[in-house]
């Protein structure tokens, strides 16, 4: 089993700001990756419209429709990206950090607000909230897998209905070939795959892995891939079913930056965020394609701090799009980068 691990309620809301925010803690690492190419130019654009909003730090995708979060003012907000770079507001209750957690699920817009209720957390869906217990910080990363919904919190995560408790704090989820995997970076194992009681070893203590998952087909071989982004390490590890240990599985290392904070699978095709890259730390995101070994610069950040690379999404249409949350001095930025 995974380590039990209580933080006492004051490191709560630290640990969450430093997931979220988080101040430079990875290595920079002197090597190939980048910056020798310039990235081309964005196709959509949106900007924060809240001073202090973090436009980016989330973002969703579903039916058509694109949203991102900016949680960090007023409250919090969600907002619709519309056309012409329009942002649309989307009413809801806005309060502890609303649209820190963002997922489209069954058709249906599901928002987190994990400082809600003096840091209990929140899910919201059509109006309709659903609280966490104290000090739970439910709904800081929410997810629509292929197994439901699946809203995170400090101790473990909500499936649906059924609460998941690992005695550790969870910052996302996939499903792979079946199985619902959750991600734990400040735990003894980074990933535990709760359908098969199997927890994934890490490959050092301070990797951090776990910070983000994503899984699909990524190199069109029929079965799903798992991967797992390493933040403290400035890397990604992708794992086939079945691989119990990173060290089992390919590294993509990338130049630290905290690479591997943010992530966004689908068919052939692996999206990365490093938002502290670069001196400035205005952040970069890259692909990775079937067949091709090679990290593809998609994006760097407009302005020092914009960490571009905090989130990333590829919708279903094939549109990928990337927050920078620091944009702005803190108003927030959404791009879409292909
Ligand atoms: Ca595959």
């Amino acid at each position: 089993m995974l380590s039990p691990r209580n933080p006492p309620a004051l490191v709560l809301a630290l640990s969450l700001a430093f997931a979220l925010g988080c101040r430079d803690r990875g290595k920079v690492e002197d090597d190939k990756t980048t910056e020798d190419s310039a990235p081309p130019t964005p196709l959509g654009r949106w900007e924060g419209v809240t001073p202090g909003g973090g436009l980016g730090s989330s973002l969703a995708a579903g039916g058509g429709a694109r949203f991102a979060g900016a949680p960090w003012a007023e409250g919090g907000a969600v907002w619709r990206l519309g056309a012409e770079d329009q942002l649309e507001p989307v009413p809801g209750a806005a309060s502890g950090a609303f649209g820190r957690g963002l997922a489209v699920h069954d058709g249906a817009l599901i928002v987190g607000a994990p400082l809600a209720e003096s840091g209990s957390g929140l899910v919201w869906r059509d109006g309709l909230t659903t609280p966490g217990e104290p000090g739970e910080l439910l709904g800081a990363a929410v997810r629509s897998t292929a197994l439901g919904l699946i809203v995170s919190a400090q101790g473990g995560a909500r499936q649906d209905e059924r609460v998941i408790s690992l005695g550790a704090r969870v910052t996302d989820a996939a499903a792979a070939e079946g199985a619902l995997l959750l991600g734990t970076p400040s735990a003894e194992d980074a990933v535990y795959d709760v359908t098969n009681s199997v927890e994934i070893a890490r490959l050092s203590a301070q990797d951090e892995a776990g910070a983000a998952l994503c899984a699909a087909d990524l190199d069109l071989d029929g079965d799903d891939e798992l991967a797992v982004g390493a933040p403290g390490l400035g890397a990604v590890v992708v794992l086939e079913a079945g691989q119990r240990g990173l060290s089992e599985g390919r590294l993509i290392q990338g130049s630290g930056g905290r690479f591997g904070q943010a992530l966004a699978c689908g068919p052939g095709l692996l999206v990365i965020g490093a938002p502290l890259e670069g001196d400035g730390q205005r952040g970069a995101v890259y692909a990775v394609e079937a067949g091709d070994e090679a990290l593809v610069a998609l994006g760097v950040g407009e302005a020092d701090g914009a960490e571009l690379g905090a989130a990333v999404l590829i919708e279903a249409e094939g549109g990928i799009f990337a927050g920078a949350p620091g944009q702005a001095g803190g108003a927030g930025l959404v791009v879409q980068l292909r």
